[in-house]
């Protein structure tokens, strides 16, 4: 087991005390980080006690530690999960030998750009749900939303750790540019298209967490095989973490819908307009940011066919979620079909299956989406409502790989752009529906007794306290 330190100024069980030079520069930057937390994380709540959980060990119990604290004094730590004794590289050409603790020099670029990619998604995620504290739709979810944001910080801090320990002054430069660049900022946006897209509104926040997040999840399984011990070791220990992040995104989401059900049920009323006047958000308005958000989260798994992907893969830099659950671990072997539209027809072709890994991933990925919506519905059947939510088909509203710019419906359907133009309205939301949305969330509930109209109470509170609980003491300075 290795050897947790909570009272330096850095929490860490990777021995940094031993490594003053690294130290120096991690503590270098800390100042640097929590200028960007003040400045584009949570909005409004920076001296607020606010119930939180820090991670203080890595052990299966007990790793982590709830108590009231001011988000910038939260302690952010660097957190390995423990070794693995005698890893071996368990894919690719280098299958069988032992796993890396230093980056070999030929992957040196490659590993560098995974780390970033990976970064940089964390703080866009703070940037971009910095102002949903001032609408939010009640106490519990208040402290959920700081939960969620916390932890995407301490992610950008396993990856900056990773950078500046591994890739020396090429690492402590893009540790910077992680601070620097933007959410949506045309000049410096983030990496990945939906990092960069705005999430303004709370139902929005809940697909994000469910469907962004859920990327989150795949990629740092992939990531958790890679050859390069240290980058296994902490995405290892940041999925402890994410699943508390897509637990929001699921009951978050099915609180919202159990609420609309309601509604309909206590009033006999089925129409969408209906739905409205009561205060609740229509299952068609759902459908609609379920559809965006799904979309553009299979975006970020990148093209289905994708030589990036099959060099990752063939050098042991990334892998398969669970690789293990796999018999062939080279994939030197195999095809995988992949549809492509040439003039408006459908052409299936088999390509190799490393150039598919992106495909492979996305593919799981799809299922486990699938198994959060048919939760859903079975709210929408116990309160005996017909509606059903559904995952577009995945070439639906694509912007990345093959079915970028092609103009599915959401069946999968070719239809064109016009056509496509013509009934954006009816599978996307239109500044109509988020007027409406976010007309729903004009005042935020700091009352922990309250809860707002348009969502349900969840079932049970956060570790154990109850729902109506003080998680966030807001203004109590
Ligand atoms: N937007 O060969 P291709 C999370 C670029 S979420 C813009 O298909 P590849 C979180 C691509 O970079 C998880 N550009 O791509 C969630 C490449 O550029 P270059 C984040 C895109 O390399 C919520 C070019 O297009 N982690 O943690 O096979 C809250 C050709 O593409 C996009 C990672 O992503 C896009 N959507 O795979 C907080 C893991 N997609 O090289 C946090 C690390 C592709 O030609 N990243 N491009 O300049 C990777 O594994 C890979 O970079 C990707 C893309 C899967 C993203
Ligand atoms: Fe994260
Ligand atoms: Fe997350």
């Amino acid at each position: 087991m290795s050897t947790v330190v909570n009272d330096e100024k850095i929490p860490n069980n990777v021995n940094l005390s031993s490594d003053k030079k690294l130290q120096r520069a991690l503590e270098a930057w800390q100042p640097n980080f929590i200028s960007w937390w003040k400045e584009m994380g949570p909005a409004g709540f920076q001296t607020d006690d606010v119930y939180l959980r820090t991670a203080v060990d890595v052990g299966q119990e007990g790793w982590a530690h709830f108590d009231y604290v001011k988000m910038p004094d939260y302690r952010w730590g660097i957190f390995l999960a423990d070794p693995v004794k005698d890893r071996t590289i368990g894919f690719g050409d280098h299958m069988g030998e032992p796993v890396w603790q230093e980056i070999p020099g030929e992957h040196r670029g490659t590993l560098r750009r995974l780390i970033v990619t990976q970064g940089d998604t964390e703080p866009a995620s703070v940037e971009q749900q910095r102002l949903l504290g001032q609408s939010c739709p009640s106490v519990y979810d208040l402290r959920n939303l700081f939960q969620v944001n916390v932890e995407e910080g301490r992610h950008l801090w396993a990856m900056v750790y990773l950078l500046q320990s591994y890739f020396g002054r090429d690492g402590r430069e893009e540790a910077e540019s992680l601070l620097e660049r933007r959410s949506g900022d045309e000049n410096k946006p983030r990496i990945l298209g939906a990092f960069n897209e705005p999430c303004t509104d709370w139902l929005s926040f809940f697909m994000f967490t469910f469907f962004t997040d859920r990327d989150g999840k795949f990629q740092l399984l992939a990531l958790a095989e890679s050859a390069f011990d240290p980058l296994s070791r902490t995405t290892r220990f940041m999925l402890t973490e994410e699943a508390h992040h897509m637990f929001v995104g699921e009951t978050g989401v099915g609180r919202v819908v159990e609420r609309t059900a309601h509604l309909m049920k206590e009033n006999g009323k089925d129409h969408p307009d209906d739905v409205r006047k009561l205060g609740g958000i229509d299952l068609p308005t759902i459908q609609k940011y379920l559809n965006l958000w799904y979309s553009l989260s299979l975006d970020l798994f990148g093209g289905e066919v994708s030589s990036n992907a099959a060099s990752f893969f063939a050098n042991g830099l990334k892998g398969r979620a669970k690789e293990d659950h796999y018999d062939d671990h080279k994939a030197l072997e195999g095809t995988y079909a992949v549809s492509r539209f040439t003039d408006g027809k459908l052409i299936t072709e088999d390509v190799p299956l490393r150039n598919a890994m992106n495909e492979v991933l996305r593919d799981d990925y799809v299922v486990d989406c699938q198994r959060g919506v048919d939760k859903w519905n079975r709210v929408l059947e116990a309160a005996g409502v017909s509606f059903k939510l559904t995952l577009p088909h995945r070439r639906f509203h694509r912007h990345i790989g093959l079915y970028a710019d092609v103009f599915c419906d959401p069946t999968g359907s070719f239809i064109g752009k016009e056509a496509f133009e013509a009934k954006q309205g009816e599978w996307l939301p239109t500044e109509a529906d988020k007027t409406f949305v976010l007309s729903l969330m004009q005042k935020p509930i700091y009352d922990p007794k309250q809860m707002a109209g348009w969502i349900a109470a969840p079932r049970i509170g956060i570790k154990g306290r109850p729902v109506d609980f003080e998680y966030v003491r807001h203004g109590e300075a």
